[in-house]
């Protein structure tokens, strides 16, 4: 077997469908194979996975690709996330001219989520053997289990696909920003090229550890700090729920961050204008972007864990994601925390329709660079 159709063999082993990323037995099958009849253009349910497996042939002539971790474990106590990747992917077949269909795209599918578990370091041996049984029917089997190191190894082979590809994940909670960057940085690092780390959020993120776990959605920007050095490639925007100060974090750990006093005040052209002179000091070339919805004002992202009043708007999150990737291209990004059954439903259709333009917004900045 080539190279190729090996790697295209593992992907289609760790990851299902779109939409099927989600174990269903009986509630709920229907509605996602109708979901995955329409993303993958099959003309029956039964012709879903030779479609799917078209797309997967695909990715090497693609330059963007979707990946989504339909996984909440490394949420707070509010979970719900893990049913945006089928949510987003939902609201965008509602808009049929949208450029996530376009013909330089591929959506890749769902990994294959336990929803019990979150990363290899914190499953047993036993358990590993009876998960890779359940999932892969081969306890001996050498393929990670939990949502966070299936990320990894399908970025990495997405890579492998093509090196300039550049993956939209669709989270799941924040704890997917880990895998997401840490393989978008290796990437950038292989090819001689320096990455500077958009972030978009409510909170820093920026804890160590959380209750002794080393990866969730409260410590994976710590960790992708230091993949960067503390050298100040770090920019958080929409930061205004956190228990320590903006200078704590500046000071501490060398990143900047702008809070409402920043962004609701100063044009947004401006932030613009510094962000790009920061990473041009610092030797940046290229961008990637994590976005969690939340960062987002509530107005416009409430069906989220943890919805926050004061956010950015919209369109300042459009403008600093396109503005940005023309000087620096962009090399990856992840949308997380969308939980669509949260709140009231008229919540999650305007919670979606901001999903919907952030991915938007990915896609045309993965472009137009090129
Ligand atoms: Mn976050």
């Amino acid at each position: 077997m080539s190279d190729k159709r090996a790697i295209h063999k593992t992907l289609e082993t760790i990851l299902a469908p779109a939409g099927g990323g989600v174990h269903l037995v009986s509630t709920g099958l229907e509605e996602t194979q109708e979901l995955q009849r329409a993303i993958y253009g099959a003309a029956s349910v039964q012709g879903i996975g030779t479609c799917w497996h078209r797309s997967i042939e695909k990715i090497s002539e693609s330059s963007i690709v979707l990946l989504g971790v339909p996984s909440d474990t490394g949420a707070g106590f509010v979970r719900g996330a893990s049913q945006g990747p089928a949510g987003i992917r939902r609201a965008l077949l509602d808009i049929p001219e949208h450029v996530a269909h376009g013909a330089n795209v591929v959506d890749a599918g769902d990994v294959r989520v336990v929803p019990h578990l979150l990363s290899e370091e914190m499953v047993s041996e036993a358990q590993l053997r009876s998960t890779r049984a359940a999932l892969y029917g081969d306890a001996a089997s050498d393929l990670p289990v939990t949502p966070l190191d299936q990320c990894y190894l399908a970025l990495e082979l997405l890579r492998k696909l093509r090196p300039d590809i550049v993956p939209i994940v669709i989270g799941g909670d924040h704890s997917v920003g880990w895998p997401a960057f840490a393989v978008a940085h290796a990437s950038t690092v292989a090819r001689g090229l320096k990455v500077g780390l958009l972030h978009f959020d409510a909170h820093t993120d920026l804890l160590a550890e959380r209750l002794g776990v080393r990866y969730c959605f409260a410590t994976w920007a710590y960790h992708a700090n230091e993949l960067l050095g503390r050298d100040g490639r770090l920019v958080q925007v929409g930061i205004r729920a956190s228990g320590k100060s903006r200078g704590h974090w500046e000071s501490t750990l060398g990143v900047r961050q702008y809070w409402p006093e920043e962004y609701l005040v100063r044009p947004i052209t401006d932030i613009v204008n510094e962000i790009s002179e920061r990473f041009e000091e610092r030797g940046v070339d290229c961008l990637y972007i994590s976005n969690d919805i939340d960062g987002t004002d509530r107005e416009f992202a409430t069906a989220t864990g943890t919805p926050e009043d004061r956010g950015l708007r919209p369109e300042q999150v459009s403008e600093l994601t396109l503005r940005l990737a023309e000087r620096f291209p962009l090399v990856g990004a992840d949308l997380v925390e969308v939980a669509p059954p949260l709140g009231i439903p008229e919540d999650a259709k305007t919670t979606l329709e901001t999903a919907c333009l952030y991915v938007a917004d990915m896609i045309t900045a993965a472009g137009s660079a090129r």
